[in-house]
């Protein structure tokens, strides 16, 4: 059986009061109302990783995220954290590759794969971010972006490995726009991404690994997207900002 999983996606949001809200309401709701069989992430910025993993405490169904972390084990990058940072405040989970640090800070297939594999040594998760452009998508090159962005950053993990990354499918025409993919263009993607991982890695491998849909998730369409055979959840953005709006997501299967 797969994991289910909805993750929040904070992005550059959010002072200290209000992460720890954010956060202490969240971890109250979801114990009370999130399905048992549903992981529920929040990705919180690096400088409250601390205080709400400290929050979080042994909630049994909430996980913490970082955004994002450094190729390098440690020394002179100014300004940058490292893997083993975030593992020694217990951070679980790291998203990697979101298209705005692709976009905004030129992040490359071949160093998204030096991240997933320095996060994966210090044993956190990779929440592993693809999609397309719109150019791409209207020149119908949606399946080849996806499929160098999972070859040159993912398909060098052994199959031990690759079980434990989550990929998350964001086409970047549905991030922050309030488009939306339909449901059967997410599923048609979701289902060419698992055939690709099916390829690389055989079915069972294939099968047990979470394909979230991200890209203007909200409480209104995400029953009906995670209704397709292949999608395991959502990544979310600007919905998860609202502690309603997110726990009302992770019920949404
Ligand atoms: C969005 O939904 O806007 C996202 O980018 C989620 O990561």
């Amino acid at each position: 059986m797969r994991k289910k999983v909805v993750a929040g996606n904070w992005k550059m949001n959010t002072l200290k009061d209000d992460a720890l809200k954010l956060a202490s309401e969240v971890v109250n709701m979801a114990k009370d109302e999130t399905p048992a069989d549903v992981t529920v992430i929040m990705g919180v910025p690096f400088v409250h990783i601390g205080s709400v993993k400290a929050l979080v405490g042994g909630a049994s169904n909430v996980f913490v995220a970082a955004q994002n972390c450094h190729t390098e084990e440690s020394g002179a990058y100014t300004g940058e954290t490292s893997a083993a940072m975030l593992k020694s405040y217990g951070v679980d989970y790291v998203i990697l590759g979101h298209s705005e640090r692709r976009e905004y800070f030129k992040e490359t297939n071949a160093e998204l794969a030096k991240k997933v594999d320095i996060v994966l040594k210090h044993e956190m998760l990779p929440i592993f971010c693809v999609g397309e452009v719109l150019e791409e998508r209207e020149a119908g090159k949606q399946k080849e972006v996806v499929g160098q962005q999972l070859e040159e950053s993912l398909f060098h993990l052994s199959e031990e490995e690759i079980k434990k990354v989550v990929i998350a499918y964001e086409p970047v025409w549905a991030i922050g726009t309030g488009k939306t993919a339909s449901s059967a263009q997410a599923q048609e993607m979701h289902a060419d991404i698992r055939a690709m991982l099916v390829s690389k890695y055989g079915s069972d491998v294939a099968n047990e690994i979470s394909i979230l849909y991200g890209g203007s998730c909200k409480p209104s369409n995400a029953n009906e997207i995670f209704g397709g055979a292949d999608v395991d959840g959502g990544l979310i953005g600007g919905a998860s900002l609202a502690s309603r709006d997110f726990i009302d997501i992770t019920k949404s299967y």
